[in-house]
């Protein structure tokens, strides 16, 4: 695979599928459907390619698959029950689990469009791939698909070339970015940057400069002090009103004051006294409250994405929150702030030379939040980042073994395999399902297998 993205074989790539699905679209199809991922980045790329069928008069259907059965299981209840090439279907954002998917795909008529941006787990060779499979990934160009393109700019890139009036949704794309990168908007690179500018520039989105504080952007700053999840504060992440309250009062801000309200010499006092950073962070204009805020808005889509789905794909299309989403928030926002103190300090935990097991099975985090309490411990670099983290236990309801893996960005960094190799190598010899990216991934795995893996887990990594 390619080290230095090559983007004119990309852009190759994307041009071919755009220019099939178009011609198809006008004489072939009567039927496109269009199936996404259960978060935040997978509903903003639905919400693309949905606009996109609409505005060209295509019917559709669409689903969510999160990656809790195999392919072969969800797509039969999916496909159509005679063969035939008048259906399209859309993959965005589901990943590329080719090794699974070829099989079926070769022996359908339809057409399939994948446009992902997960890693591959699968040899793969272009020209072999099936006639009916148009696959679109930059990450076999080697672009990073967390830094440089997230699921929902892929979605965007695809459909602003069919029709580009789709800029107006650009806004869709930035929430998938922000849920995707978990970062600050001056940290985006290569396509993600590149499309964060474009709809900067068309005002559908923006771009602000202030204490950085993503998980309650949208208030006061002592609340923010405590339940800001990126960066989490130690210290205050977590704490009691009290001990938050007493310390700004110390310092001379009103605790009530809105972060984004705060002036520039405000915020000087608060850099000087915490190591909380300035940064760039992506307003939508025409949302309200909570929603306004990229960052939070993508928060809110991923957790609602667990808890009712139905719910997060209304209020992708909605100006201000329900109040039972509201509601969901905060219950989720203050327990992930709780346990990152937890997983950090407390939780048992099992360690070899180069993995980090955090057990979670037995603790007061449910199995619906381990996937985010592990990559929030990961990305604010909360344990060693030298070793891969394994953040899971059984899952009550599957009786499956379910497990978060991280890593960081200082981990990949000595040439190692990556979350996503790692898992294929453990899905090749102990079998589960999953997959991911370099540095996030899960997999489920039967009881059996998870002793297996805990004993030899050092040979996998
Ligand atoms: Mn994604």
């Amino acid at each position: 695979m390619a080290r230095k993205p090559d983007r004119n074989k990309f852009l190759e790539s994307l041009n071919n599928a755009v220019d099939f699905f178009e011609d198809y679209s006008h004489n072939l199809y009567n039927n496109v459907i269009a199936i996404s991922h259960n978060d935040a980045d997978g509903i903003s790329s639905l919400q693309i390619i949905q606009n996109l069928l609409h505005k060209m008069n295509l019917n559709y259907d669409y689903f969510i698959y999160n990656r809790s059965v195999s392919w072969a299981n969800y797509l039969s209840g999916i496909l159509p029950k005679t063969p035939g090439n008048k259906t399209a279907l859309i993959f965005t954002d589901v990943g590329s689990n080719l090794a699974e998917l070829i099989p079926i795909i070769k022996n359908r008529k339809e057409h399939f469009y994948i446009l992902d941006h997960h890693e591959v787990d699968y040899d793969l060779v272009l020209d072999e791939l099936p006639e009916n499979l148009f696959f679109v990934n930059p990450t076999i160009f080697g672009f990073d698909g967390l830094d440089h393109v997230s699921g929902a700019t892929l979605a965007y890139m695809f459909a602003k070339k069919i029709n580009l009036s789709i800029i107006k949704q650009g806004w869709l794309a930035v929430i998938g970015i922000a849920g995707d990168s978990l970062k600050s908007m001056e940290k985006l690179k290569s396509f993600n940057k590149d499309i964060y500018q474009e709809i900067c520039d068309e005002e559908l989105v923006i771009d602000k400069e202030g204490l950085i504080l993503f998980g309650n952007m949208h208030n006061s700053i002592k609340s923010s002090l405590k339940y800001s999840i990126l960066p989490f504060l130690s210290g205050f992440g977590g704490e009691d009103d009290q001990k938050i309250k007493t310390f700004l009062n110390k310092i001379g801000i009103n605790p009530n004051k809105k972060v984004v309200d705060l002036d520039q010499n405000e915020i000087q006092i608060i850099r000087k006294n915490t190591n909380i950073k300035l940064g760039h962070y992506a307003i939508l204009p025409q949302k309200q409250g909570l929603l306004k805020f990229a960052f939070e808005h993508a928060i809110l889509l991923n957790i609602l994405s667990f808890k009712n789905i139905s719910a997060a794909i209304s209020i992708i299309q909605q100006k201000s929150i329900t109040r039972y989403a509201k509601e969901i928030y905060y219950e989720y926002i203050s327990s992930l702030s709780k346990n990152l103190k937890l997983l950090a300090n407390e939780l048992p935990r099992y360690e070899t030379k180069n993995t980090i097991f955090i057990d979670a099975g037995n603790s007061k985090i449910p199995p619906s939040n381990w996937s985010d309490t592990a990559s929030f411990t990961s990305v604010n670099e909360l344990l060693e980042p030298s070793k891969m983290l394994f953040f899971g236990g059984l899952e009550k309801k599957t009786q499956m073994v379910k497990l978060s893996i991280r890593c960081s960005r200082k981990y990949l960094e000595s040439d190692r395999k990556g979350v996503n190799q790692v898992i294929n190598t453990i899905k090749q010899n102990l079998g589960g399902t999953g997959g991911g990216h370099k540095l996030a991934g899960g997999i489920r795995l039967s009881v059996p297998s998870f002793k297996l893996l805990m004993e030899r887990i050092d040979n996998f990594i």
